[in-house]
């Protein structure tokens, strides 16, 4: 169709300001590295994050999050930027704030606030497909929002009544129930809440019968960090196109495909990743999408090696799995992205200790088989190295696995003909 007679002009970018806090528990280079994690976040939501402000402090202040200076310093910037009109859109904050933070916050800086869950839940309300996703995200958007009320009608007031600069429908922060939806009392919010899950239950009810009629398969789940390859491994193990993209949480529904290696068919699973940070409450509204990893016979645990904080992400997802329930199944560790992974050479005469930054890939790769007793494996999902060692070993686990569970079932025995698929 023509578009002749229509002038596009171009997409404005909301910009935002990230805020996070150097403690006693966090240092600043993690700091750092959790604002880079909130920026890619910002990003995945359509913003553009233009400056960051970090401060020391012992905790987080239960007032304002930042002291009242750093606050002042924040104030003063947005200013100086609306007066050369380059007007901010929002402040980020990298943890979860109270309602009273919001609000005194809010009242100081007189812009729309976010916190890292708000955000992930902005991302998760633009991310959701099914019914099954899209009513995961509205319950976990309302337990964010109940305790918080107060905040959403002053912020609305001011977003609906202002001079409507950076509102509206369809902006960072604000998708997902509308905003006349918002207008209703805490009542009717928990009257919404509690019908979203009954149907929740319902869908539940649903896939519980669906995995009973998936037959005798053993079923393997693909779980890790976001954005480390789940999607891309799926894509290459099933030999069918899931989606993939570099942003966080590309994936909120599971896929699940029926897999053969050789003679051997089994299930596999991809599901959403896991991430820092992140609310249990927000892990429990995906309770049915998760059912699928705590139900499953052996986890593929992927990493994204090339990530300068892999270690801790592993740390998350091993932590976030306990917390599901999900702790002490068979697992292989599949180390993805080695055609990405750098690090810094040390020169011969530099006597200073090495440190992880000087590891070369076969010395993390010594390290890591060690302590893994040789269960894990390094890839690239992408370039498609070592990818048929991977299928053997997975093909080995499966079989064991598939033996002991189902004993008497001789189907593991017929020979696939590849392409006949
Ligand atoms: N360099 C490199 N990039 C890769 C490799 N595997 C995947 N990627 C890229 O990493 C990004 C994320 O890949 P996905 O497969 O979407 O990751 P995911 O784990 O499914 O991510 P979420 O669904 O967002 O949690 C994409 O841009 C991929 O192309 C790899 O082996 N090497
Ligand atoms: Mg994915």
């Amino acid at each position: 169709m023509a578009m002749k007679e229509f002038v596009i002009s171009e997409a404005q970018v909301e910009t935002a300001i990230l805020v996070g806090l150097v403690t006693k528990a966090q240092d600043e280079r993690k700091t750092n590295e959790y604002l880079d994690e909130l920026a890619f976040l910002a990003e995945t939501a359509g913003a553009e994050v233009v400056k960051r402000f970090t401060q020391k402090l012992d905790q987080a202040n239960s007032v304002t999050y930042v002291g009242k200076g750093k606050l002042e310093e924040i104030k003063e910037y947005i200013r100086s930027e609306e007066e050369a009109e380059r007007e901010i859109g929002m402040v980020i904050f990298d943890d979860e704030l109270s309602a009273k933070q919001i609000r005194n916050i809010e009242a100081e800086l007189k812009i729309k606030i976010l916190d890292r869950t708000s955000l992930i839940l902005d991302i998760f309300a633009m991310r959701a497909q099914t019914a099954n996703a899209k009513t995961q995200v509205e319950l976990a958007q309302y337990k964010y929002m109940l305790p918080r009320l107060q905040r959403l009608w002053t912020h609305l007031e001011r977003q609906g009544g202002g001079s409507g600069a950076g509102g509206g429908k369809g902006s960072v922060g604000l998708r997902g129930p509308g905003e006349t939806q918002l207008e209703m009392d805490r009542r009717i919010i928990l009257n919404r809440m509690s019908l979203l899950k009954e149907r929740l239950a319902e869908i539940d009810k649903q896939k519980a019968t669906q995995r009973k009629n998936r037959g005798r398969l053993i079923r393997v789940a693909l779980v890790g960090y976001t954005n480390v390859g789940k999607s891309t491994l799926m894509t290459l193990l099933s030999k069918s196109e899931v989606f993939a993209e570099n942003k966080l949480f590309a994936t909120l529904d599971t896929t699940v495909r029926k897999v053969i290696i050789e003679n051997l068919p089994f299930l596999l699973s991809d599901t959403v990743g896991f991430i820092r940070k992140l609310p249990t409450d927000l892990v429990d509204s995906f309770k049915s999408t998760l059912d699928e990893v705590r139900e499953a016979d052996l986890l593929l645990h992927i990493v994204d090696i090339s990530h300068p904080d892999f270690e801790e992400q592993i740390e998350v997802v091993n932590k976030t799995l306990a917390d599901i329930g999900a702790s002490g199944k068979p697992m292989i560790l599949v180390f993805n992205k080695i055609d990405a992974y750098t690090y810094v050479a040390k020169a011969e005469d530099d006597l200073t200790p090495r440190t992880k930054e000087n590891l070369t890939l076969e010395e993390l790769m010594k390290t890591w088989m060690a302590k893994m007793e040789d269960n894990c494996l390094f890839i690239s999902a992408r370039e498609r190295i070592n990818v048929e060692e991977l299928k053997s070993v997975v093909y080995q686990r499966v079989k064991e696995l598939h033996v002991q569970k189902y004993p008497y079932n001789d189907f593991l025995y017929q020979t696939y003909d590849e392409s006949e698929e």
